[in-house]
This record gives C-alpha cells, sequence and structure tokens, in this order.
C-alpha cells in the first residue's frame, strides 16, 4: 500500500534500486543519499512505520544551527533502499548518480502530522532537529533545521 508510488514510477528490471517491501526492522536508522539527478539534492530518510520517510533537499541538511532549508516530501521508499549507492540509467525516474552522504541512528522526541523532532546520531549530522510542515505553495513542503 505504502510502497505503491514507489513501485510505479520504477521498472526494476531496467533500474538497479531495490523493489523492497513494507519491512518493520525495529531499527531507527537514517540516511541522506546525495543524488546528482537533472538538479543535484540531498534525500533525507528516516526509517518509520515499516518505511523510509522520504524528503529532498535541494541545499542539503543544514549542519549548523540557524539556517532553515527547504525539505520537500516525495513518496516512501522501502527500508531496503537505505544502503542504496549505484547509478540510475538514463531515462529512468531519478536518473543520476546515488551516493551515501550520511547515516546512522536517531532517536525521535516528537512526531505530530506536521512536525518531527529527532537526533541525529551520524558521522557527519550530529544534532537536533526539527522538520516542519509548511504546505507553501500548495505543495508538500517542510522545513529542515538544527535546534541543539
Ligand atoms: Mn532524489
Amino acid at each position: 500500500m505504502k510502497l505503491e508510488e514507489y513501485w510505479r514510477k520504477r521498472k526494476f528490471e531496467k533500474t538497479p534500486e531495490p523493489r523492497g517491501e513494507v519491512r518493520e526492522r525495529g531499527l531507527n536508522q537514517f540516511v541522506v543519499q546525495e543524488h546528482h539527478a537533472t538538479r543535484l539534492h540531498y534525500d533525507f530518510r528516516l526509517e518509520m512505520d515499516g518505511v523510509l520517510k522520504s524528503w529532498a533537499v535541494p541545499k542539503g541538511v543544514p549542519e549548523e544551527k540557524g539556517v532553515k532549508h527547504l525539505a520537500v516530501a516525495v513518496e516512501d521508499h522501502p527500508v531496503d533502499y537505505i544502503d542504496f549507492e549505484g547509478t540510475i540509467p538514463e531515462g529512468h525516474y531519478g536518473a543520476g548518480t546515488v551516493e551515501i552522504w550520511d547515516s546512522g541512528e536517531y532517536e525521535l522526541f516528537k512526531r505530530t502530522p506536521k512536525e518531527i523532532e529527532f537526533v541525529l546520531k551520524g558521522k557527519r549530522l550530529r544534532g537536533r532537529y526539527i522538520l516542519f510542515f509548511t504546505g507553501w505553495k500548495g505543495k508538500d513542503n517542510w522545513l529542515i533545521f538544527r535546534v541543539g
């Protein structure tokens, strides 16, 4: 159910991305994938509800406090995507290279439909963060910023 949009956008005989399935691992992991697609962006993903809740962050997750970056919610990805690195072939959804920029565990502090607060325990990203829904321009736009 939750991964239908992810599956619909991809042809798994053509892309190296995992098909995956909804799977509760009982882990709280996050990943940031640097995605050299049509436009470079960073995909931020939090393992929740048996999937990776995902946001495309054009400028990346800020490392310093006081900087708010746009994060556009995108379709849920399978938890198996957390290890994915590779090249999505031209002509396919998300064509370009994907590399892991950071990963690790996170600790959840708050989750409402419009706000998620968590501590990232990555190699590069370490600190307390908020994802906040703005809905600007009628889209699924959020902001991500560091608070501690
Ligand atoms: Mn992407």
